[in-house]
């Protein structure tokens, strides 16, 4: 008996092999550089926090939620200048780049936690999870610094 394979069908076979191991690297496309965040005075008050997000995938990655335990809720913003006041805005979703980074930093792009459960302090670590359009949710463990930290290196 002969088995016939249409070229198509090949061609198809052959493209098939190709794209699954391509979505299997989902996971490692994305990772985060030097998470931080600054301990809140009083839970009444927000905390912020940072991170610089890397896409290493050959298409943009939208981050669209934060889910954290610790917060009630969490919003990325930005800072915006109107007139001689900064003013923080929501930013709504965040489009890192195929091959490029987003970089959150004091002044700029920050997580924003909202009603917070408790303060959170100095020492402690918190692994609130990024969620994007169209690649898997990644954790990232933070670690919380000092009430007057300004970057990942400050105490
Ligand atoms: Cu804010």
């Amino acid at each position: 008996m002969t088995v016939r394979v249409h070229p198509i069908g090949l061609l198809s076979l052959f493209v098939l092999a190709l794209a699954i191991p391509a979505r299997g690297q989902d996971k490692a496309a994305i990772s985060v550089q030097q998470p931080w965040a600054r301990a809140s005075i009083l839970a009444s008050r927000p905390a912020a926090a940072y991170l610089t997000i890397l896409n290493k995938d050959d298409r943009a990655a939208t981050l669209v939620a934060l889910e954290t335990p610790v917060a009630g809720r969490a919003e990325v913003h930005r800072t915006v200048k109107q007139g001689d006041v900064m003013k923080i805005v929501p930013a709504g979703p965040i489009e890192v780049p195929a091959g490029g980074s987003v970089g959150m930093e004091p002044g700029g792009y920050h997580v924003m936690l909202m009603d917070l459960e408790r303060p959170i302090e100095k020492g402690e670590i918190f692994t609130p999870t990024l969620r994007f359009a169209n690649t898997s949710p990644i954790a990232v463990s933070v670690p919380v610094l000092g009430p007057g930290a300004r970057g990942p290196e400050d105490d």
